[in-house]
């Protein structure tokens, strides 16, 4: 059984060392690595979300459970890759204009590599016109669009007006996720796909290309 409460707690202090060490126990104990990810690593975070609202946690003491988070992360890297070698497709993707957060969209992009895809990550805060230049330079198959604030959603359906804007639209099928992002709202933004979670997204490219 996953030490859930121990690889949490370590995450809620902040304390990457412990969280990078528990995570190798379990590795070593044989515990799936996809298990780890949700039932230690990412409800760690949840509660760290929790605590942020409840403004029990600040800026400073989130940013250090978010590098315990991704400590453990590193350590979880190889293992959740699948055997897929081969190039699938390519990849854009990216966290939209003024957001920062990029846990997720990491955690997204190392399991589409790790399913197969080429992937240009072009970071956090990134505004349109990168998107629609990295589309057309790599002629991506796939653009993903993350955003974790109810501020900068909004974003992503400027990024899809662009595309047509460009006419280049129906040459790629896009992906949006992130925590306030819904699949009603993928639908009315005219996405092609909405990924509740990083496993999922990668289902979802596979099935809509
Ligand atoms: Co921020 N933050 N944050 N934060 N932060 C949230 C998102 C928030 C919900 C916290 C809260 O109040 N409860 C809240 C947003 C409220 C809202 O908009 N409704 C919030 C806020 C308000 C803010 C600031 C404005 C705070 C401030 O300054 N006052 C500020 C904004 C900065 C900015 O972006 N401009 C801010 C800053 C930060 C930090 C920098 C301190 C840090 C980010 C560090 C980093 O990313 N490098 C941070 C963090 C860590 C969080 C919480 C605690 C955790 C986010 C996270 O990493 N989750 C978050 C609360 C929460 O979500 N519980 C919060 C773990 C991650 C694995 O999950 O990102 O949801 P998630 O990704 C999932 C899915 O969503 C999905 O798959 C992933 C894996 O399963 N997914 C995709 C994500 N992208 C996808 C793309 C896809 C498909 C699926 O296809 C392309």
């Amino acid at each position: 059984m996953i030490e859930t409460e121990k690889i949490i707690e370590a995450i809620l202090i902040g304390d990457d060392d412990k969280v990078k060490v528990l995570t190798l126990e379990e590795i070593n104990k044989g515990e799936r690595a996809g298990e780890i990810m949700r039932e230690g690593l990412i409800a760690g975070m949840t509660k760290v979300g929790e605590q942020m609202e409840a403004e029990e946690m600040f800026i400073p003491e989130v940013l250090m459970s978010a590098r315990a988070m991704s400590a453990g992360v590193e350590v979880l890297k190889p293992h959740l890759k699948t055997e897929d070698a081969a190039v699938r497709g390519k990849v854009v993707i990216g966290t939209v204009e003024g957001d920062l957060h990029d846990i997720g969209k990491n955690l997204v992009k190392m399991l589409i590599e790790g399913a197969g895809f080429e992937v240009i990550d072009l970071g956090t805060n990134v505004e349109k016109d990168r998107f629609i230049k990295a589309v057309q330079e790599n002629n991506a198959d796939i653009l993903g669009m993350s955003a974790l604030l109810t501020t900068t959603m909004p974003s992503m359906q400027v990024i899809i007006e662009a595309l047509k804007k460009a006419g280049i639209r129906d040459q790629v099928k896009i992906i949006v996720g992130g925590a306030p992002v819904t699949e009603e709202y993928a639908q009315e933004i005219g996405a092609d796909a909405y990924g509740p979670d990083a496993g999922s997204a990668v289902r979802v490219i596979n099935s809509i290309l």
